[in-house]
């Protein structure tokens, strides 16, 4: 009835040109201004309303935030200390990036709300942006550079011009690909399919003796569905079917080592972000970068086991939201555990961890007398340095994957994260239970 709906053309319109942006807004400029996806991402923020007219004057906010396709969590209205204001409001709200601002701006300068005195936009502090849905991961593919062929001097590729362009054309398969897309085959080259071959059949020979049973029991269904075979490179669109069946993990591309909080949070949502090139011909049993081998012969058996599927997740919902710090203790477990963990299996030590099984070196070193093994704690593993070009001299043991997950759980539970995320399977959403 009364709630002008002409509120936000008029109100936009009036804006100073010498408008001053708070530092709030110069946040949430720059976070949309990052692409056309980021300016859309729905961000949440807590608003606090000196409200100096009535109630009316509330309604009418809630109807421009309304207008603005926001969407009104949570409304508490209180009696002002201040002199002169008849209530403070305080109201939370999740809206796109770009309505947001333009929500703040028209809070601060449209003369109709006057009377209203916006105290603070409490916009990143305490939930600040995170994939809330599977297709959100289209904005988590932000790259480290430290491993490009191009840009480092010590990688094998960096002086072969072909591996180069090779790896670019790949890495556009993972620039082009958004969420819900078939994984575009790639046709590997017979030197590729080569390199595959040798580490394959290295693979075949060493796990039955060192590698753990669920892996062992994953790479034979791998072998029955003609996934796994000698002579040519699985596609990850395949592999992603496979373990959709098994355990509901799917594969995204990724065009290289992406950042450790876009590269977690995707495990979040059971999705795992791969590689697709092929580690330069020159150094078959070890390389200090992901490609496609090592996600294929580390990663995917073990995604395909439930236990350890869980666990996977658990790292991944740990770590969205969470602080720079706590961000870099999640990676250290995960690089100690799901890259590379040891277990016990009837008092013998196995491999689990992804980075041994993909690289016969390191595998073999890891179960030699030479490095120091020390039991998996989350506490102190999460904090132990470590460096990923040359092999690890420190390895943790996990009494088994139940007992690594039992012991993470409690860890994390001890972080300062002031809310709690809960992923529902059926709508692929990540839903967030506030605690304070
Ligand atoms: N990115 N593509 C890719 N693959 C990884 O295994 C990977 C990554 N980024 C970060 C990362 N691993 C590690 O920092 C983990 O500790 C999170
Ligand atoms: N070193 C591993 C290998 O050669 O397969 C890759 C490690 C990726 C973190
Ligand atoms: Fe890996």
């Amino acid at each position: 009835g009364h709630l002008a709906d002409a509120d936000i053309g008029d109100d936009a319109a009036k804006l100073d040109d010498d408008y001053t942006l708070t530092e709030e807004e110069v946040i949430l400029q720059n976070a949309a201004a990052e692409s056309p996806e980021a300016e859309q991402a729905i961000q949440q923020a807590a608003l606090l309303l000196r409200m100096r007219d009535g109630m009316g004057t509330l309604a009418r906010i809630l109807k421009t935030i309304d207008n603005y396709n926001g969407c009104v969590e949570h409304l508490e209205t209180r009696p002002s200390q201040t002199e002169g204001v008849q209530f403070d409001a305080l109201v939370k709200v999740s809206m796109s990036r770009v309505n947001l601002l333009q929500l703040i701006r028209t809070l601060r300068q449209s003369t109709s709300f006057a009377g209203v005195n916006l105290v603070t936009e409490n916009i990143s502090s305490k939930t600040p942006w995170f994939p809330r849905h599977a297709s959100d991961l289209d904005n988590c593919n932000h790259l480290m550079t430290k491993y490009e062929p191009e840009l480092d001097m010590n990688h094998p590729g960096f002086a072969d011009k072909e591996y180069r362009e090779r790896r670019k054309q790949i890495a556009e398969i993972a620039f082009a690909y958004k969420y819900g897309d078939p994984i575009p085959s790639n046709v590997y080259t017979e030197s590729e399919n080569a390199t595959w071959m040798r580490v394959f059949n290295t693979v075949l020979d060493l796990m039955p003796k060192h590698a753990c049973r669920e892996y062992k029991a994953a790479f034979e269904k791998l072998q029955e569905a003609d996934i796994f075979v000698p002579h040519r490179i699985p596609q990850l669109e395949d592999v992603s079917n496979f373990l959709r069946q098994h355990t509901g993990f799917t594969l995204r591309p990724a065009a290289g080592l992406l950042t450790a909080r876009d590269f977690l949070a995707s495990l979040a949502f059971r999705v795992f972000q791969s590689t697709q090139y092929v580690r330069h011909a020159n150094s078959p049993f070890h390389t200090p970068e992901p490609d496609c081998i090592h996600e294929l012969l580390g990663h995917i058996p073990l995604l395909a086991d439930p236990s350890f599927a869980q666990f996977s997740q658990e790292i991944g919902l740990a770590s969205l939201g969470a602080s720079d710090p706590e961000i870099e203790k999640l990676s250290t477990v995960y690089w100690f555990t799901v890259e590379f963990g040891l277990c016990k299996e009837n008092h013998q030590l196995k491999a689990y961890g992804a980075a041994l099984l993909s690289s016969i070196g390191e595998l073999l070193h890891a179960l030699s007398d030479k490095p120091e093994l020390r039991p998996f704690e989350p506490a102190s593993t999460s904090v132990q340095p470590y460096q990923d070009q040359e092999y690890q001299p420190i390895y943790y043991v996990a009494e088994s994957f139940e007992d690594a997950k039992e012991k993470f759980r409690r860890w994390v539970s001890t972080m300062s994260r002031p809310f709690e995320v809960r992923f529902n399977p059926h709508t692929e959403r990540v839903e967030v239970l506030d605690t304070v």
